[in-house]
């Protein structure tokens, strides 16, 4: 009886002891009991939170990568896409120049409907024309760009001398006999102490020079036509200005 009694009052003490407790400090009671729980409850809070901010990292990490991610196929679909459109327009572009060049094939159907009606006599005139442009070339402009060039005897020219250069110099071009380049050219050098040369072009009166042009001022030109010379031949030609004819010559051969 006694132990069931003291068991009971045991419990009774046991429970008055704990309502004593928590009636004399309940707010020890409290603090005590939550100290108690907490250690346990902490590490629990511990690794919830870990886990928790794992996830926001690894959640947030995938959104951000993931947005760069999505970024990058957006903007490389763009590129792709601006790209597409200069392929298309490259493509449209070819095919209009393709199709600009198929406009004027109709063009030259009237000329070779023309031409069967006149076979040989016109066109063919017009191609013995010999059209050439030369100008200075060179790094300095102090020599032609044009070295060499052939015509057929007694061939029609039209030559213009262009004084288009980078250096800016008065120039000509001057045509001479076989054999005669540096006879002019002494002639010429002649003209420089002349007051009048520069007023001549610095072009001697000399019967070995064939055709000329005038002296020809930057960014001028001229165009001069003659027959080329009836005998085949390599027939100098040069720039008369004052030292210029040295390395600014050609030969024209006529076949
Ligand atoms: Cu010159």
């Amino acid at each position: 009886m006694s132990l069931g009694y003291r068991g009971l009052s045991g419990c009774a003490e046991a429970s008055l002891c704990f309502d004593s407790a928590t009636l004399i400090n309940p707010m020890a009671a409290t603090t005590h009991s939550s100290d108690n729980t907490s250690s346990p409850w902490s590490l629990l809070n511990l690794l919830i939170g870990g886990a928790l901010a794992l996830f926001a990292i690894y959640w947030g990490g995938g959104i951000l990568i993931g947005s760069v991610f999505q970024s990058i196929e957006s903007r490389s679909p763009v590129e792709t896409e601006e790209v597409a459109p200069a392929d298309v327009v490259a493509a449209n572009t070819v095919e209009k120049s393709a199709e600009a060049p198929a406009a004027p094939a109709p063009a030259p159907e009237a000329p070779q409907a023309a031409a069967p009606a006149a076979p040989a006599a016109a066109p063919a005139q017009a191609a013995d024309v010999l059209e050439i442009t030369i100008k200075p070339g060179g790094a300095s402009g102090l020599e032609y760009d044009t070295k060499t060039m052939t015509v057929k005897a007694g061939q029609k020219v039209k030559l213009t001398f262009e004084n288009q250069h980078a250096v800016p110099q008065p120039h000509n071009w001057v045509l001479c006999k076989p054999g005669t380049k540096d006879k002019v050219l002494m002639a010429a050098m002649a003209l420089a102490a002349d007051p009048q040369g520069m007023a001549k072009g610095f072009i001697p009166e000399s019967e070995d020079i064939l055709q000329h042009t005038n002296l020809i001022q930057p960014t001028q030109s001229e165009t001069i036509e003659f027959a080329a010379p009836a005998d085949p031949g390599e027939y100098p030609y040069l720039c008369t200005f004052p030292g210029h004819g040295v390395l600014m010559n050609g030969i024209m051969t006529v076949q």
